[in-house]
């Protein structure tokens, strides 16, 4: 059925949506609140968020673009190690900023001040993660979430 609110979410305009997530590390060192945080500081809104988590396979899904890399295997098992957060971050620019704020993947080269530097342990257990183009986003989004979970609030 299309509803109202299913209308609206589709015809969403000029604000970008991107899909970030607190994984399992970020989870067990208690910064679920502190990476949200950092999202609504800069102006972003989180339009979805829910905690779960993900089988080995659905890792393996989500991750599928870099099923070639050597990490894949370690990164997929990681990912389903224990609970993670997802959430739809919807904003001006959205997909770059939460990148901004997460800062590069490997946290010795993440700028000062970002959640990578702050509190990444190694490339691979790097607290977040962002989507890294429009492309990504409309793979991430509806991989989690069905469009009658995302809000629109504008
Ligand atoms: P980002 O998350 O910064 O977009 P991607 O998309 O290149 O980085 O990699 C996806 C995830 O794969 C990273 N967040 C990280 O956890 C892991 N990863 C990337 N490169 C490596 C690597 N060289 N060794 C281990 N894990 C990696």
């Amino acid at each position: 059925m299309i509803t109202e609110k299913v209308v609206l979410n589709i015809c969403v305009g000029e604000v970008e949506r991107t899909l970030s997530i607190v994984k399992p590390d970020g989870v067990k060192k208690n910064l679920i609140g502190e990476v949200i945080r950092r999202f609504e500081q800069k102006g972003l809104r989180i339009a979805a968020l829910k905690m779960l988590r993900i089988s080995r396979d659905e890792a393996r899904g989500f991750y599928i673009v870099h099923k070639e890399r050597p990490f894949y295997e370690s990164l997929t098992s990681f990912m389903s190690e224990g609970p993670i957060v997802v959430m739809v971050v919807e904003g001006e620019d959205a997909i770059a900023k939460v990148r901004e704020i997460m800062g590069a993947t490997n946290p010795k080269d993440a700028a000062p001040g970002t959640i990578r530097a702050d509190f990444a342990s190694d490339i691979e257990h790097n607290i977040v993660h962002g989507s890294d183009s429009p492309e990504s986003a409309s793979y991430e989004i509806p991989y989690f979430f069905s469009a009658i979970e995302i809000n629109y609030q504008y």
